[in-house]
């Protein structure tokens, strides 16, 4: 288990310019923290790139490249090949990208790169929308979401689409490890982060990381409303290893998830009657989630 006094005072990604609020930050510090300076960082265009990226400055202190939005997986296998030509056997190739360059443009190079069994490790942070373009509905994006291309109106309650789930999809693959995380619960992730330190071949890591720009809500409500996603089992913290899944946290009964859509103003347009349907769909899974993994 990981503790704050055995973390390294050394700071890797320092003086990024991400909203306040954020929990992109934290994950990309916390991530450095647990794998060192011997690593890689590979960063589509993102929210995640573009705050950390900003000329005159590069805000990491371990070499990173920034690179087409589609080709996570193509330049991590990249990486991987390069080091393994080269004899080098003691540094990580990472990855961190949004929803959007993971699960809908970047899905195929990921997907190979999977299957091939490249040595790397994936951060899939997810907002849930293509935030740093001006919040665009992505693959990821909740059912009853306001985007700008999927607006609340008279015709329209917001996104129609339930989210994808990337973590089955991973699974699907036979990934020798893959798991859900949240920023809100940064020693969960940090322990999966040293857990994928000992294993070969593809690591994957879905992580929820509340937007306070795009979402709306006041930057200080960031962990609340992380903590409240998983809680109402909107969002769940789980691990796929050796073949079998393992809930993290399973809340004893499952908050109302009106609790966690009232926070928000992406949601706040829903009625009564969206939110009961919002409710169904959310037992529905979980009711999978029952069946399959508890
Ligand atoms: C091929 C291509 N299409 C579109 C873009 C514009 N673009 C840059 S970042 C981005 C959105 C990224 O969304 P996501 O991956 O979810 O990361 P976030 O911005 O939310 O952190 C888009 C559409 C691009 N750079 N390349
Ligand atoms: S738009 Fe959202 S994800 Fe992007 S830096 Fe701001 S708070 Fe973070
Ligand atoms: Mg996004």
């Amino acid at each position: 288990m990981v503790k704050v006094r055995d973390l390294t005072d050394e700071e890797y990604l320092y003086g990024h310019k991400a909203c306040p609020g954020c929990g992109l930050g934290t994950i990309g510090r916390l991530a450095l923290k647990i794998l060192g300076e011997r690593t890689i960082v590979a960063l589509p265009a993102s929210c995640m790139s573009t705050v950390t990226t900003i000329y005159p400055q590069m805000n990491y202190s371990v070499p990173s490249l920034t690179m087409a939005f589609a080709g996570t997986g193509a330049l991590l296998t990249g990486m991987s090949a390069g080091l393994k030509a080269q004899g080098i056997t003691d540094a990580y190739v990472l990855g961190i990208a949004g929803d959007g360059g993971t699960a809908d443009i970047g899905l195929q190079a990921l997907s190979g790169a999977v299957e091939r069994g490249d040595d790397f490790i994936y951060i899939c942070y997810d907002n849930e929308a293509y935030m740093n373009t001006g919040v665009q509905r992505s693959s990821l994006t909740p059912i009853g979401a306001h985007t700008t291309n999927s607006p609340a109106g008279t015709a329209s309650y917001g996104e129609k689409k339930p989210k994808k789930n990337l973590f089955e999809i991973m699974i699907a693959h036979r990934i020798p490890y893959a798991a859900t995380a949240s920023s809100a619960y940064p020693y969960d992730f940090m322990n999966k982060m040293e857990k994928v330190k000992n294993i070969q071949g593809p690591k994957f890591i879905h992580i929820m990381c509340p937007c306070p720009t795009g979402w709306g809500f006041a930057s200080d409500l960031s962990v609340e409303i992380g903590k409240l996603a998983v809680e109402t089992g909107m969002w769940y913290l789980a691990e796929y290893e050796n073949g079998k899944v393992k809930m993290n946290v399973v809340p004893k009964n499952l908050k109302p998830v009106e609790e966690y859509l009232k926070k928000q103003r992406r949601f706040r347009h829903l009625t009564e009657e969206n939110i009961r349907l919002i409710q169904e769909h959310r037992d529905r899974e979980w009711n999978l989630i029952r069946e399959r993994w508890l």
